[in-house]
């Protein structure tokens, strides 16, 4: 790590907020900052303050590290507070604008929505599903998802949401890790034209063995015939795997229930969500949010960071997969009150303007996207925005990884016309809510960096030996190490579900009382954040975490492969992309067809975000002398980059002949 820390920052430029966009802000005294580090716990009693309890906490918060609650003894639920209290003022708003990839747009009002989440609760419940019980989902944006997530938020059961392109496989260890006991999912999903076959994967996952599912609850989207489907061809739905008892039709079981459901009264600490994120050795965590933090961290980062105003349109582009679209999809947008565009598609499809489009069409005001779909945009080229009336952005937001300052420029002035901020925010499953990132009223903007942590955040930089760089830097001068938190926030996970001795590891075991966040980052004179990556050995692939672990496990699992490794290189529009290096097994030799025939096993087994760009056939793998594979010589390999230091390794000729193999293979 100490290589990249080194490098010189050299992105000088800085974006002042406008006089006209700081007048309006939300936030604009800086005094803020000052308040909120002096006593971090007040500022966010503040905050909860403003949700809708029906009981008042007794104690704010109760910290022993690795173990947090806070607003204890509050009672609350998170589904009245994104539903039902919008019903006095917002009744008749729209909540969800969802337009799905064939064309087809649904606009749910508040008041709608608090019908459709009791029917969708009521169905629940009327499979036996109650308080403390996990509902696994595998569907694709639609606005079910929306309503299945935030139904169980009403009957006190804790969704996990499973992206829908992870594969039977993956959805089988996430439903037997969490037990869950109902599965909700769609017959497909519409992308790129073509159709996902999720209800396919979740009868595969079945038939591996998920002894705890008792029920499937399945929506039509892609059998329908007819207007839905934009001429394209309806496919139908491969019916061999349904099993009569266990498997619902949505439409037989949701729409005939009661519009009437009451709130479960759940307490502060009660269980939210599980949410699987990759480990660094392998089996998925299983991340644990609970109720009253989690929700009044997004409530308000959601308010302050998106400078959020009544008549907005907001659009975030994540899929509820992932942590984004939980925190900035459903619960900190409807807490709020919000009118929320949910798009089910892909960006190119039918054209490479879809978004745009979607901007035009919907009059969308702040965008929330990742770095990995700006580069692809910027790469497509300027004429796809060029066609299209952006003129109603007021703010622009980026997550996931390190957004590249040519990025961020064209960023700020293809889409946002120079005209609208741009709030890089770090932050990840397990913080639940953005932790480092500007407020467009207040912060000054640098290309590149998430700039300061949120008001009542503590974030600083350590080395090795665990010192605060920050405090013992010279006044102006950078300073690069491992990111860390030192104070708890209201959204901060509970634990990995499970497994406890996990959880302290991982997080708690490098340094003492401070939570550790696997990244590195510099911090520069004027104590703005400059991200760096992970430092273990989770990939960032097009914003999605995957570890080298869990792809060199899916190799192994292949008859072929004796021995993988796995690193993440450098890619232009990914972020980065997977290579792999694998050994045969005796009798095996290398072919293309081999080299196909893995990266589809790799697909198969985690799923196509997780298939390798490349995979290298090699006769030996570089390793020190106590067998440990030297990963970071392979990323050199993969880089075209000098070897490092070569010292440690058992055979130092066996990296020089990947390299040159690497090299011929690459031609
Ligand atoms: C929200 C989310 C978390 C990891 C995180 C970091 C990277 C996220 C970033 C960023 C630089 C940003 N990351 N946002 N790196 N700048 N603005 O993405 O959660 O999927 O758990 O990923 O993503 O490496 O540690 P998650």
């Amino acid at each position: 790590m100490s290589e990249t820390i080194q490098t010189l920052l050299t992105e000088e430029r800085s974006f002042e907020p406008s006089a006209e966009f700081a007048t309006q802000a939300n936030v604009n005294d800086p005094e803020i900052y000052n308040q909120a580090l002096a006593d971090p716990v007040a500022f966010w009693e503040g905050w909860a303050k403003k949700l809708d309890w029906m009981k008042p906490w007794d104690r704010a918060l109760e910290w022993k590290a690795p173990n947090v609650k806070w607003f204890l003894g509050g009672k609350l639920n998170a589904c009245f507070n994104c539903v039902d209290r919008n019903l006095q003022t917002r009744a008749d708003k729209v909540a969800i604008l969802w337009e799905g990839e064939p064309g087809d747009v649904r606009k749910i009002t508040y008041r709608q929505l608090k019908d459709e989440v009791s029917r969708t609760a009521n169905a629940l419940k009327s499979l036996g599903v109650g308080k403390g019980d996990r509902v696994c989902i595998y569907m694709p944006m639609v606005p079910e998802l929306a309503f299945t997530m935030l139904a169980c938020a009403r009957i006190g059961a804790a969704h996990s949401v499973v992206f829908g392109g992870f594969s039977a496989e993956s959805l089988f260890d996430r439903i037997n890790d969490a037990q869950a006991k109902v599965v909700v999912t769609t017959d497909g999903g519409w992308r790129r034209g073509g159709v996902v076959p999720l209800k396919k994967a979740v009868d595969d996952a079945i038939v591996m063995g998920c002894p705890t599912v008792e029920s499937v609850i399945v929506l039509e989207r892609t059998g329908v015939p007819g207007a839905l489907t934009n001429g394209l061809p309806t496919p139908g739905y491969d019916r061999s795997g349904w099993t009569e008892g266990r498997d619902h039709w949505w439409h037989d079981l949701v729409p005939h229930q009661s519009p009437d459901c009451p709130c479960e009264e759940m307490d502060s600490e009660d269980l939210l969500f599980i949410l699987y994120t990759s480990g660094s050795t392998g089996k998925p965590k299983g991340i644990v949010h609970t109720t009253g933090g989690y929700l009044t961290g997004v409530y308000a980062t959601f308010q302050w960071v998106f400078d959020h105003k009544e008549d907005d349109i907001f659009w975030c582009t994540a899929d509820c997969g992932w942590v984004t679209g939980h925190s900035y999809v459903v619960y900190g947008p409807l807490a709020n009150g919000a009118t929320v565009v949910m798009y089910e598609g892909a960006p190119d499809t039918p054209d490479k303007d879809r978004f745009w489009r979607l901007i035009e069409r919907h009059k969308i005001t702040i965008l929330y996207t990742a770095p990995t779909a700006i580069r692809a945009f910027m790469k497509w080229g300027d004429e796809f925005p060029d066609r299209c009336d952006l003129s109603s952005l007021r703010l622009l937001g980026s997550v996931g990884e390190p957004i590249n300052p040519e990025a961020w420029i064209w960023y700020l002035q293809k889409i946002g016309g120079g005209r609208c901020p741009v709030v890089d925010t770090w932050w990840q499953t397990e913080t639940g809510h953005m932790l480092i990132t500007p407020l467009p009223g207040l912060t000054a903007t640098k290309p590149g960096s998430a700039t300061r942590p949120f008001p009542g955040i503590r974030a600083t930089v350590f080395n090795d030996m665990g010192e605060d760089l920050l405090a013992s830097r010279k006044p102006g001068e950078t300073v690069g190490g491992y990111l860390v938190l030192t104070h708890p926030w209201p959204g901060m996970t509970r634990g990995i579900w499970g497994d406890p001795k996990r959880f302290a590891d991982v997080y708690w075991s490098r340094f003492a009382d401070t939570y550790f966040t696997g990244d590195g980052a510099k911090v520069d004179g004027d104590g703005y954040f400059w991200l760096l990556g992970r430092v273990d050995d989770v990939m960032l692939v097009a914003g999605h975490n995957i570890s080298t672990m869990e792809v060199e496990s899916a190799l192994v699992d292949h008859p072929a492969v004796a021995e993988a490794a796995v690193i993440g290189k450098t890619h232009e529009l990914k972020g980065q992309a997977i290579s792999a290096f694998v050994l045969l097994r005796a009798g095996y030799s290398g072919s293309d067809g081999l080299v196909d025939e893995l990266k589809a096993h790799v697909a198969k087994k985690i799923g196509a975000i997780a298939r390798p760009d490349d995979v290298i056939i090699s006769a030996e793998l570089p390793k020190t002398r106590s067998g440990k594979i030297m990963r970071r010589l392979l990323r050199d390999v993969a880089e075209g980059r000098a070897l490092g230091d070569t010292t440690t390794l058992a055979d130092p000729a066996v990296v020089n002949a990947l390299k040159d193999k690497y090299e011929s293979a690459e031609g």
